[in-house]
């Protein structure tokens, strides 16, 4: 399986829409070397020329923070907009109606996410905008100096050794209880399995969330934090090994049945989960709840894809969007004749109106 090629000429490597890998590059990071987010952005870049994304078709949205700077270190060739502290999800709301051509890929911190932005967190959740959610997540806020954010664990301490000792935010578990169909977590020094899931959240038809542990190295990489980069690597309890599949290749190796589960997306797209230990299912919500709360208990993070269901219906559908962008639409076609709008008042004056969801 292949998604470059090679073009005649002997030049570099490119993806299905000509491109080369270079073309998805963005700015040089100023971020502290070593840091996990720098290597989520090289993942992003891979995964995003591996799927043939054409960069004008994506729209990258932030917040706040470290991670929220990096969104201007991958895919120069994008739309960006750098929202304020914990409001992209209304900002990539917005996005995703006005230009449901674009695939969105949103990069948050789990400060900006989970602290300020949580309120903002749900309701997109809960409505199903189509964005890939990325947290890089290293529970403390990196930017303003290494405090605990609301997902630092129980116990885990600060570089000057204060613990915390708040209940921390399970982003992968909140998701799910809002009914999100694509939940995964995965951890920025595992670009094996960071990069299948990426690719799967592309193909996704509406949120995906991926809780990414990406440890602070300047402020968060001591040995009493449950983020730095040996704790997690020694913690990390993988579901399966994963392999995608995009639509447009065929599946060329064969796996021992039972071995693997095929998880088909809507776009004809295939994720393949090879077993390492127990089967784990990952379209059921319950045992996705149960296995976050056992691995929390036994002071493990549990990577992969933790909860799947592409058939859940995305917002531009529940809004009964036209399928062409409304960006793309003219005047004439967005402003609805007065006849139209006479009706309209009409039905409010008898009462017989739909009533409108509530607003905010
Ligand atoms: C309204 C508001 N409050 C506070 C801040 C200060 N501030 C900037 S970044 C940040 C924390 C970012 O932390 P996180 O989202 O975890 O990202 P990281 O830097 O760790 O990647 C804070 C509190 C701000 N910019 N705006
Ligand atoms: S302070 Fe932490 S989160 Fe921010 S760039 Fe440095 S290592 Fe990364």
């Amino acid at each position: 399986m292949s998604a470059t090629s090679t073009p005649p000429a002997g030049g570099p490597p490119v993806n299905r829409v000509g491109l080369t890998r270079a073309d998805y590059d963005g700015s040089k990071t100023t971020l502290c070397p070593g840091c996990g987010h720098n290597a989520i952005t090289g993942g992003i870049i891979q995964a995003a020329w591996e799927a043939g994304l054409e960069p004008h078709r994506v729209a990258k949205l932030s917040g706040i923070g470290c991670s929220s700077k990096t969104p201007a270190y991958f895919l120069g060739h994008s739309h960006g907009f750098n929202a304020v502290h914990g409001r992209m999800p209304s900002i990539a709301t917005g996005v995703a109606v006005a230009n449901r051509g674009l695939t969105l890929i949103g990069v948050s911190g789990d400060g900006d996410t989970a602290s300020i932005g949580i309120g903002q967190f749900a309701h997109l959740v809960r409505r199903n905008v189509p964005v890939v959610y990325i947290v890089e997540n290293n529970g403390v806020y990196g930017l303003t100096k290494g405090q605990f954010s609301a997902t630092a664990d129980i116990g885990s301490t600060r570089k000057s050794g204060e613990a915390n000792r708040l209940m921390p935010i399970d982003l992968c578990a909140l998701a799910i209880e809002l009914g999100c169909g694509f939940v995964a977590r995965s951890f920025s020094g595992d670009q094996k399995q960071l990069r299948p899931l990426l690719q799967a959240a592309f193909s996704h038809p509406g949120t995906a969330i991926l809780d990414v542990i990406s440890p602070c190295v300047t402020f968060a990489d001591h040995e009493g934090s449950s983020k730095s980069y040996a704790a997690v690597k020694e913690h990390d309890a993988p579901l399966h090994d994963i392999e995608f599949v995009p639509y447009f290749e065929d599946i060329t190796v064969d796996y021992e049945p039972g071995t693997t589960r095929e998880v088909g997306m809507p776009d004809g797209s295939h994720l393949l989960l090879k077993k390492l230990g127990a089967d784990y299912d990952p379209t059921d919500a319950r045992a996705a709840i149960t296995v976050l709360h056992d691995t929390r208990q036994e002071g493990k993070f549990v990577t992969g894809l933790i909860y799947v269901n592409p058939a859940v219906e995305p917002f531009t559908e529940e809004l009964g969007l036209v399928e062409a962008p409304l960006v793309s639409l003219a005047q004439s076609d967005l402003r609805p004749s007065k006849s139209v709008l006479d009706g309209i008042m009409n039905a409010y004056l008898e009462g017989s109106a739909a009533s409108a969801g509530g607003g905010g």
